[in-house]
């Protein structure tokens, strides 16, 4: 497609797969900020020109970078978490700003299940054991955890949460859910608005709401230490919402049975404290990281970039 005159001039925060970059590139004019060797002078060079900031959810827009812009319109989020966008900075100046919800909560949902089967069951250190010849050396490999039939607690019911719980339901689990309120769609779950007497009444504790300044910490050293010792705790928000140090210290003492993490404070870099743990699993951020929904997620950033330009209705507008 040729492009069009005055293409839109569009900050690329972070890199995208290259079926994303090349109808990117086709449809703006793309100034992208993470190949810049010097930030500040990149910003100071192309930050006039800028309309639009693409950004991925864990990267965002801090105010920093939103006032670099000062004719900055649209804030598209390659994600559905938002909170690494100053809402306030883009607020103040009537920015627009849009994320990618409902295209990857399948997958999302899929993974923390996948995440509890894996630390309940110890599939990582099992298929060790059978590759690594400890099968024929040591015999069977050590009893595991059940899934089917525990408690479940899901913390934050929304989107995710919600299709996690539909798919506890199969395991047989008896869920409960904390949210704000109680909802009236999920009268099937016993509704526990503490998130302590949530953990104190789950053997499996899932984090799934989304992050912001009220939920930081929400799952605290009181969360953990209800939930105890034959307790596993599952998170794929956020990393803010767990006090990552109390985390650490109860699992290292024993008084957390397990954790499965795809979040972590100052990811991709890990707490070195994690890798001495035999009972937490270990994923990269990858709730959303499958072709399908990775590549709905791109098509979904760009439509509200164009309709944005094209003054329509935003798809999936958050401000
Ligand atoms: C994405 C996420 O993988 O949706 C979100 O907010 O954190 C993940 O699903 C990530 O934002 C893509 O960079």
């Amino acid at each position: 497609m040729s492009k069009p005159d005055a293409l839109p001039d569009v900050l690329q925060v972070g890199p995208y797969p290259a079926w994303d970059e090349e109808p990117l590139a086709a449809t703006f004019t793309l100034h992208k900020l993470f190949e810049a060797s010097d930030r500040q002078a990149f910003l100071k060079k192309h930050g006039p020109s800028i309309r639009a900031i693409a950004t991925r959810g864990e990267l965002g827009a801090n105010a920093e970078l939103i006032a670099a812009c000062p004719n900055l319109e649209i804030i598209s989020v390659y994600g559905v978490g938002y909170d690494a966008v100053d809402l306030s900075a883009a607020k103040a100046r009537n920015i627009r700003v849009t994320n990618t919800p409902d295209v990857l909560t399948e997958d999302v949902a899929d993974l923390a299940v996948a995440m509890m089967l894996g630390l309940s069951r110890g599939m990582i250190a099992a298929e060790r054991w059978a590759r690594h010849g400890s099968w024929v050396s040591k015999g069977g490999f050590p009893l595991q955890q059940r899934v089917w039939g525990k408690k479940a607690g899901v913390l934050g019911l929304g989107r995710i949460g919600r299709a996690v719980a539909d798919r506890l339901q199969g395991f047989g689990m008896e869920i409960a859910y904390s949210s704000r309120t109680p909802k009236s769609s999920a009268a099937q779950w016993t509704f526990i608005a503490d998130p302590v007497a949530l953990a104190g009444h789950s053997d499996f504790l899932f984090v799934t709401l989304a992050a912001n300044a009220a939920t930081r910490h929400i799952v605290n050293a009181g969360v953990i230490e209800a939930l105890g010792p034959g307790g596993m705790l599952i998170n794929v928000s956020r990393a803010a919402n767990i006090d990552e140090n109390a985390l650490l210290d109860a699992l290292e003492q024993g008084r957390l049975g397990g954790a499965a993490l795809d979040v972590f404070e100052g990811e991709p870099k890990l707490n070195p404290r994690f890798l001495a743990l035999p009972n937490v699993l270990l994923q990269p951020h990858h709730g959303s990281g499958t072709f399908e929904t990775r590549k709905a997620m791109g098509q979904l950033l760009r439509d509200n970039l164009m309709a944005h330009f094209a003054g329509r209705p935003l798809p999936t507008p958050v401000l």
